[in-house]
């Protein structure tokens, strides 16, 4: 397989940052398991490599990602689906250290919304069209659209995009909370990239300890949330790059980060 044919490119455009890019543009980014393995390699991958601060997952102009194949799931019976382990393979998405950032045009259906809400934040594309389509083929969302999405958006849109399947904008998306940042769509690459520069600018002791900290927040109690806050926060306090940030702000230069 040539690379431009690979379903998913991992590309490093610059120091401490990765771009994962979904590419079946043909099949509307549809999530085959050979694309949800290949998704899992890189991430793991770029999870061990102490390089990368941050990464930025996107597709194409038409679509983030719509969806499941549904060619794979149409004559699939329940045991083939549980043996699929899917699970693993979006664990290692999910589990990443880095701060990851979606850069979403188009079409982000199903699956594919479920694998945004993966990442840490999301930028949409003004044209992006969202939603959790699975009623519409006679399932539902498998992969975290009835947990995270509940979690961002609360009950009632949750049961409203899941029970409907009718996909929103990306407007009305930010104005539920589902989406952290709507801009121009040729603009959408480019404010991941320059989010995702910022992040890897930033300490990655710092930046993993906060993304760790609010993850929490969705899975635990509020007491188990605050107690996991305050222990990063503290052992941030080890850090060398907080006593330059520090120290830098107070002899008013800027701070060089080394990630110790
Ligand atoms: N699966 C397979 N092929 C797809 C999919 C898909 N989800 N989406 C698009 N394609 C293919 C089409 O079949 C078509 O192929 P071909 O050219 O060979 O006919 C090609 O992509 C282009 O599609 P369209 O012609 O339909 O393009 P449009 O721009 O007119 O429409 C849409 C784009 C709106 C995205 C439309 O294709 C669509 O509605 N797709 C299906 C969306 C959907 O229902 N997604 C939910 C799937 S179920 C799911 O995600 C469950 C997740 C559970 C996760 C747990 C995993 C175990």
């Amino acid at each position: 397989m040539s690379n431009t044919e690979a379903p998913v490119l991992t590309e490093r455009p610059e120091s401490g940052i990765a771009v994962v890019r979904i590419n079946r543009p043909k099949a509307r980014n549809a999530l085959n398991m050979a694309t949800r393995r290949a998704l899992a390699d890189a991430f793991t991958a770029l999870a061990e490599d102490g390089e990368i601060r941050a990464i930025v997952l996107t597709g194409d102009d038409q679509a983030f990602a719509a969806g499941a194949d549904l060619k794979e799931f149409v004559d699939a019976d329940p045991i083939e689906v549980a043996k699929r382990r899917v699970e693993r393979l979006w664990g290692a998405i999910s589990g990443t250290p880095q701060p990851i950032v979606a850069a979403v045009s188009g079409y982000a259906l199903g699956g594919g919304l479920e694998l945004a809400m993966m990442a840490d934040i999301i930028v949409a594309g003004e044209t992006a069209q969202l939603g959790q389509p699975e009623v519409r083929v006679g399932i539902m969302p498998g992969a975290g659209g009835t947990q995270r999405l509940t979690r961002a958006v609360g009950k009632f849109h949750a049961m409203r995009l899941c029970l409907l399947g009718k996909p929103i904008s990306a407007t009305e998306a930010f104005q539920i909370g589902l989406v952290s940042q709507v801009v121009p769509d040729e603009e959408v690459f480019e404010t991941a990239m320059k989010m995702a520069k910022t992040i890897a600018g930033l300490p990655p002791l710092a930046t993993q300890a906060v993304k760790e900290s609010v993850l929490q927040a969705e899975n635990g109690s509020l007491e188990s949330g605050l107690a996991l806050e305050r222990k990063a926060f503290q052992l941030l306090f080890a850090s060398k790059d907080k006593s330059e940030g520090m120290t830098a702000f107070l002899e008013k230069r800027k701070p060089s980060f080394t990630g110790e």
